[in-house]
């Protein structure tokens, strides 16, 4: 692929970027990115904090599917729904062209008070990309798709990126079904609620097989570009990374009667598995965190019977993740704590030759990896040819509503993504 990149640079007529300054002025149509971003921009915010709740199939998720319909058929593209809720628009017959398709898009859920560009970005970027080539009378030989992802972020049944998951047969229908929201209700549940039918729900392997290459665009959820003065990076790998559940057992009783000597407080156990988490990522170097607890029965003047903690793993490879968990379980066993695996994603490098293309034709972008999941990763492990681009966050910060790119990143990514689509659609591969 790498052979492709002179010609490359000059066939899409695409602006090329280095940082936002380079990008060739009105080039993407800076107004279309911005009334595309300024439509969802409401969507499911909390006023309070300014973060995103969009959790799956609830109103503001089914208000953003909403949006990107109506988006998709305004651009003329043709909107299909696999059995699992991933909307994929495509550009061109699916399956009348004699190359697999050229897919990008991302997500439209988000975690609680999550930030306004992780997965949106992409999906918007993917649009204003399309509304681009169409603008230049771009003629795709292979046909051209945006998706979006259902529930990637696994915000309210816990397991994340379910959309990519169930149709490449990396979870199980039957697990999906029976996974419960805070409040009890199922998977199946939520679907139906929302018109679909969860029986339905099993691996697509008609559907993977149109994504010839997949390519990501995505909010960087870190301080790298930052630091390397760039506006854009190609990424080529995910850490490993799962999460699981810790279940503390204690036993209900008064505040204010009960001698130290006799309580067993489900919460002191939570505390040593807090600590436990921290202590191990600092041991091997990996990340650990308990960023959601359920207290039972959560009455302040009464001693708690039971209480869930979940961790989020993540480390450079396989074994020290696994070491981390385990010295986590054995911390917590001393609490009388049990540890399920509730999802655990392998590592993941994505498609070398792409990723090597890609940053040559995007100049000589950086390369780098990412602790954070993605649908491309869960995709590139099911053989798909996959990578991500990243835009500059200035803020570093992400899954917060402090997570930021600046606009002309916005429109470098964008222009990065056209020309990344041009060129792969443009010539048969
Ligand atoms: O949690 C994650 O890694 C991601 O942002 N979905
Ligand atoms: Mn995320
Ligand atoms: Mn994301």
């Amino acid at each position: 692929m790498g052979s492709c990149s002179a010609t490359a640079r000059s066939s899409s007529g695409s602006a090329h970027v280095t940082d936002g300054a380079s990008l060739t002025g009105g080039d993407i149509g800076e107004s279309a990115f911005e009334q595309l971003w300024s439509a969802i921009a409401d969507i499911g915010r909390d006023p309070t904090t300014g973060g995103y709740r969009r959790f799956a199939w609830t109103e503001a998720d089914l208000s953003m599917r909403e949006w990107f319909g109506g988006e998709c058929a305004t651009r003329g593209l043709d909107l299909v729904e696999d059995q699992t809720g991933n909307q994929w628009a495509w550009w061109g017959d699916p399956d009348g062209a004699a190359s697999a398709g050229v897919v990008t898009g991302s997500h439209l859920d988000s975690v609680p008070d999550g930030g306004a560009f992780d997965g949106p970005l992409g999906v918007v970027s993917a649009l204003a990309a399309i509304d681009k080539l169409k603008a230049d009378g771009f003629q795709p030989r292979r046909p051209i798709c945006v998706v979006n992802f259902v529930d990637e972020e696994g915000a309210r049944f816990g397991v994340s990126c379910i959309g990519s998951r169930m149709i490449t047969g990396a979870l199980s229908p039957d697990r999906a079904r029976a996974l419960r929201d805070a409040e009890g209700v199922t998977m199946a549940e939520a679907m139906r609620a929302a018109g679909w039918q969860p029986e339905h729900l099993g691996p697509e392997p008609e559907v993977v097989a149109r994504v010839g290459t997949f390519v990501e665009l995505h909010i960087e959820q870190g301080r790298g570009l930052v630091d390397l003065g760039r506006a854009v990076a190609v990424g080529n790998a995910i850490w490993p990374h799962g999460r699981w559940r810790i279940e503390i057992p204690g036993e209900a009783n008064h505040a204010g009667t009960t001698r130290l000597s006799d309580r067993r407080d489900a919460v002191i156990g939570c505390a040593r598995a807090v600590l436990a988490a921290r202590a191990a990522a600092e041991t091997y170097d990996s990340l650990a965190t308990v960023g959601k607890i359920n207290i039972q029965p959560g009455g302040v003047n009464a001693i708690s019977s039971s209480a869930t903690a979940w961790l989020d793993a993540r480390a450079a490879d396989e074994s020290a993740l696994s070491a981390t968990v385990a010295q986590i379980e054995r911390e917590v066993a001393t609490s009388g704590a049990v540890v399920t695996e509730e999802s655990r994603t392998p590592q993941t490098a994505f498609d070398d030759a792409l990723v090597s293309w890609l940053a040559n034709l995007l100049d000589d972008a950086p390369v780098m990896s990412t602790g954070a999941g993605h649908d491309a990763g869960i995709l590139a492990n099911a053989g798909v040819s996959a990578a991500m681009i990243f835009v500059r966050n200035p803020t570093g910060v992400s899954h917060s509503p402090a997570e930021w790119a600046e606009p002309e990143d916005c429109q470098a990514g964008t222009a990065a993504l056209a020309t990344v689509l041009a060129e792969l659609a443009g010539v048969e591969r």
